[in-house]
């Protein structure tokens, strides 16, 4: 487990790769020697130890971030003129209170932490990623959905001059994702709004974007204006462009194939050879009974 606060971690650590592998397996050797101390508090876990870090380069520079193009090097380029200056995210829905949020205000007070997390494509590609963020759990609390609400729903930024993919039809915009409730609410569900220790770049979906470590990375939306609460399951861009291919769980599975891809191996950027896919992405022990008793063949 490797859990550190942004505001512990040393400019010097972020710009030196060796310096981060090497503050990394002494945090793990760190929290191994403390089992059961403070290090060690908290449900949650990073990727194991023989996942090293994909680099700054490759997570900054290999996006699917369809807004700013559909070519993996697309979005670097085509967002670097993205400003997220007072940036405000509409809540609404089955809540307490319907109101837009300014973001610093929407966010303020919450811990930041890493969380080094497998990353891993429906393609069939995948990262391991030092994400900052803290869990959408605790945003949910402070948004305070009535007891009707089941499912929660994340829609990116629509604005076609600012982003100029969306001029395609590609997919029908504003793009949307949702979670049910109590996946939103696992501790693993990450609100990220940095990468290794670092403002989260536009390309990697600035300023706030989601990351479901389990589930395919179609289903962290990124530039997120508004969030939805529901009884109902909401309408998502994959599942709704192509509902055979794009289910709403989308959880990582090595034996529900996609039907053109393989989920039974993938390929970690950087590396030659394939591995195999791990069920839930490696992340069984903690997401695992949200889905006790559902087939998850038919609900992929
Ligand atoms: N708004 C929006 N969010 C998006 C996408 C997108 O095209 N638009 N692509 C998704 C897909 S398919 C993946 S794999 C991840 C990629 O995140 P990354 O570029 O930070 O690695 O973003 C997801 N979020
Ligand atoms: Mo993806």
């Amino acid at each position: 487990m490797l859990i550190k606060r942004a505001s512990d971690i040393q400019p010097s650590e972020i710009t030196d790769e060796k310096l981060f592998m090497n503050r990394r397996s002494f945090m793990a050797k760190a929290s191994a020697a403390a089992v059961g101390g403070a290090l060690m508090a908290g449900p949650v876990k990073a990727a194991s130890e023989d996942d090293d870090l994909t680099p700054w380069e490759t997570v900054t520079g290999y996006n699917n971030f369809y807004e700013f193009g559909t070519g993996k090097a697309d979005p670097a380029k085509n967002a670097t003129k993205f400003t997220t200056d007072e940036w405000s995210v509409k809540v609404t829905g089955d809540v307490e209170e319907e109101r837009t949020w300014d973001l610093e205000e929407m966010i303020a007070g919450f811990t930041v932490e890493e969380r080094i997390y497998r990353h891993r494509c429906v393609e069939g590609w995948s990262m391991v990623v030092p994400w900052n963020g803290f869990p959408l759990g605790d945003l949910i609390k402070r948004l305070k959905p009535t007891s009707e609400a089941k499912y929660v729903s994340f829609t990116t930024l629509y604005d076609v001059r600012r982003m100029p993919g969306q001029m395609s039809p590609v997919l029908p915009w504003p793009y949307v994702e949702g979670l049910r409730l109590d996946e939103a609410m696992n501790p693993l569900t990450l609100m990220v709004t940095g990468v290794y220790g670092k403002k989260l770049p536009p390309q990697n979906g600035a300023p706030i974007r989601l990351i479901i470590p389990w589930k395919y990375g179609f289903k962290g939306g990124k530039s997120i204006v508004r969030i939805n609460f529901s009884k109902r399951q909401p309408m998502t861009t994959w599942n709704e462009a192509i509902p055979r291919e794009y289910g709403f769980y989308a959880n990582v599975n090595p034996e529900v194939d996609h039907p053109r891809w393989t989920q039974a191996t993938e390929r970690r950027l950087g590396e030659f050879f394939r591995r195999d896919t791990l069920m839930f992405n490696g992340y069984t022990e903690e997401v695992e009974s949200l889905y006790a008793g559902m087939n998850l063949r038919k609900y992929y």
